[in-house]
């Protein structure tokens, strides 16, 4: 264990509880919880309007929360980090107000087929509102992105390549500086999901070479509610708002408006300060912990997890080797179907996840409905991973 299990409320609360479930949302620690009752306590006002020093001081909570995301994940330029309701939003984001703008008719966007819908449907619905072509790259037998494929599909109508840091079904981290290197050839717009990804990884986006880079905060211990948006200076100056309103304007005239400058352009509305207060936290909370540690604790925990369910009679798990995943195990186990898996570990207290993890693409491609996948995060154990085992023998004497 790399943190007290006493740190988080909930878990405190809940003693017997094997919390498996990280890759859908994490728990919180005390220190965001205590951050965003400390905002509404003391600091709430609307910020950006009020000339009272109330209001100035929620500005400042909302400008000193964005530098320390910036500083967590490697951003120099703070402007460049837009805040948005969470992974999702920021890459509706990207396909609408860039992608509307650039991409036209005979345009081709390539995606992976292991990508969460929520780095898929956006650009599909693009396609097919455009009159582009939307092309999915395939995958290695072991869950990798197939690299010759998707050099062979990125070509020279290629003007989007979108792409997952780390798969949230399997787990697989993917070559993103190749993926990216392939896509720049051709000039391609580089968007990255990175919502599995800095929860668990080292990020250093300003030494990624992608245009964009979306995540949420509540996987990587903030609340719900507010994530992020990175991209290129440029590109975000260039391209118009996604949403229009308060804040986001320079000038309003009768006909026209002009706009404000990063990153308020893309943030129109009153803004989501508490979340992007715990959000800084959450930060802050995980430098103290140092993210090189958390990816080794999860390294471990998913290693022994793979292996101990691997010697199980009739489990299967996917996706490459423990080393090459995050801290994700995707399993089946014949004969049982992950959702009654799924039920006959809650008995245990154990809580994963199964179903098709909004993944349907990568399932189909998988040839299989569904899995079950436990996911791992800092306040994880080896005792989880008995619980895990203990569960899934105890479904094989229940289904015989
Ligand atoms: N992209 C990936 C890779 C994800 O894992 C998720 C959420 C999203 C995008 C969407 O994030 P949101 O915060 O906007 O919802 N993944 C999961 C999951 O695996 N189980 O529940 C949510």
């Amino acid at each position: 264990m790399i943190v007290d299990r006493a740190d988080f409320p909930l878990l405190a609360n809940h003693p017997e509880l094997h919390y498996l479930d990280s890759a859908a949302t994490s728990q919180k620690p005390r220190a965001v919880l205590d951050a965003l009752l400390d905002y509404y306590r003391c600091d709430n006002a609307n910020p950006h309007r009020g000339a009272y020093t109330l209001s100035a001081r929620a500005t400042e909570r909302y400008h000193d929360a964005r530098a320390r995301v910036a500083r967590f994940i490697g951003v120099r330029d703070m402007d460049r980090v837009i805040f948005t309701r969470g992974t999702t939003e920021s890459l509706n984001l990207v396909a609408t107000a860039w992608g509307y703008a650039n991409v036209t008719a005979g345009d081709e966007i390539v995606i992976t087929g292991m990508e969460h819908h929520a780095n898929f449907v956006p650009w599909q619905q693009l396609a097919r509102s455009v009159g582009a072509k939307l092309r999915i790259c395939g995958l290695t037998a072991d869950g990798r992105i197939d690299l010759d494929q998707f050099q062979a599909l990125v070509g020279p109508n290629t003007n989007v390549a979108a792409f997952g840091h780390v798969s949230n079904a399997l787990g697989t981290i993917n070559p993103i500086a190749e993926l990216s290197a392939i896509a720049r050839r051709v000039g391609a717009l580089v968007v990255c999901d990175g919502a599995q990804a800095a929860p668990h990884l080292p990020l250093d986006i300003d030494h990624l070479d992608v245009d964009f880079y979306a995540f949420s905060g509540h996987k990587m211990l903030g609340p719900m509610g507010c994530g992020v948006l990175v991209g290129k200076r440029e590109i975000l100056e260039q391209m118009p708002p996604y949403q229009t309103g308060g804040d986001m304007i320079e000038y309003v005239a009768d006909e026209r408006s002009t706009w404000n400058v990063l990153p308020h352009k893309f943030e129109a509305g009153t803004p989501n300060v508490g979340d992007a207060v715990g959000l800084a936290a959450a930060c802050e909370y995980l430098d103290g912990i140092g993210m090189a540690k958390v990816r080794e604790h999860e390294r471990t925990l998913t290693a022994s997890a793979s292996e101990r369910l691997s010697a199980i009679p009739g489990v299967r798990v996917y996706g490459p080797p423990a080393a090459d995943r995050s801290g994700v195990v995707s399993f089946t186990v014949d004969g049982i179907h992950p959702h009654d898996l799924a039920t006959i570990l809650d008995e245990g207290q154990v809580c994963v996840r199964a179903g098709h993890h909004c993944a349907q693409p990568l399932m189909r491609r998988l040839d299989i409905p569904a899995t079950a996948r436990a996911s791992f995060y800092i306040y994880n154990t080896e005792a989880d991973v008995d619980a895990l085992i203990r569960g899934v023998e105890r479904a094989r004497e229940v289904f015989g």
